[in-house]
């Protein structure tokens, strides 16, 4: 039996340890702080009462709902809680409007992008598509670090799928309600990286997208992928170049709760297998 946590992600308890929890789960949440898996107890009057962490072992018996869309891409419907979703939202709003924040990229051609970007960790160069420490093709400011509770819950997304990343960067999004994303490949990690088929995380808030998922060259077929609020999506192993991008959002289609017009998307990529290599390390 699936159980909707009240919080956090939605998750199917299987045996072991892990059982114990599975009877308070529909009053359960688990909160993005901290790290690993944290459980609370929530009061009808909405209160949080501390309940239990989740050792590694009763993190790895829980069961999340995926579909592996093609080998190495896979979708996690509904993986974060409203709850978790808006409180994401607000994180990433708050860094989204202190210093460098949120902003308008021009793209190496002379075009501005339909959407707005804000990288943590490090900067994506919308003029070189090199990353670096500071924000060169804007206001040369250096980026804001990757929120610590933001790497675990990519990490465990990943983990989930059965693959591993170490969250290097956060390319967060912003998708006005017109806002596109044309196709492309993310291939501006390093090599090593690339071809080791380390994941990218993807974690969608707001209005649904709808995703376009290709080959490894541009010319192929592509299929549409509705990416709703609170979904994730890992593009990882053999699918890691493959090529991507938002065909548009449907208008209006986001939680209510969210007080979001548009999408915000956040993709966690690992720049360097090493962390030396990693620019400004
Ligand atoms: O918004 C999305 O779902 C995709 C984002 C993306 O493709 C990117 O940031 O490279």
């Amino acid at each position: 039996m699936i159980e909707r946590l009240g919080g956090g992600v939605r998750r199917r308890v299987r045996g072991g340890d892990a059982e114990r929890h599975q009877e308070h789960a529909r009053e359960e949440q688990l909160s993005l702080h901290g790290c690993g898996l944290v459980f609370w107890n929530i009061t009808p009057n909405g209160a949080k009462i501390f309940r239990a962490t989740l050792t590694p072992s009763e993190a790895a018996a829980v069961i999340v709902p995926q579909v592996e869309i093609v080998p190495g891409v896979f979708h996690l419907p509904g993986y974060l809680s409203p709850e978790a979703q808006c409180e994401l939202v607000e994180r990433v709003l708050a860094l989204g409007t202190a210093p460098a924040g949120f902003y308008r990229p021009t793209v190496r051609g002379g075009g501005q992008m339909r959407i707005d970007m804000m990288c943590l960790g490090l900067h994506w160069n919308a003029r070189t598509y090199r990353y670096a420490a500071m924000r060169g093709d804007h206001d040369g400011l250096p980026v804001q670090p990757i929120p610590g509770p933001f790497v675990a819950l990519a990490t465990e997304v990943a983990t989930t799928v059965g693959m591993r990343i170490e969250p290097q960067v956060c390319i967060v999004n912003r998708y006005p309600v017109a806002g596109k994303l044309g196709l492309h490949q993310d291939k501006d990690e390093r090599r090593e990286t690339l071809e080791a088929g380390v994941p990218i995380v993807s974690l969608s808030l707001g209005d649904t997208a709808r995703f376009i998922l290709g080959g490894l060259r541009r010319r192929e077929p592509v299929r549409a992928i509705a990416l709703a609020s609170g979904d994730a999506l890992v593009i990882g192993g053999p699918s890691r170049l493959r090529y991507h991008g938002v065909a548009g959002l449907h208008r209006g289609s986001g939680p209510p709760t969210l007080g979001l017009s548009g999408r915000l998307n956040l993709t966690f990529r690992q720049y360097a297998l090493a962390s030396d290599d990693v620019p400004g390390a």
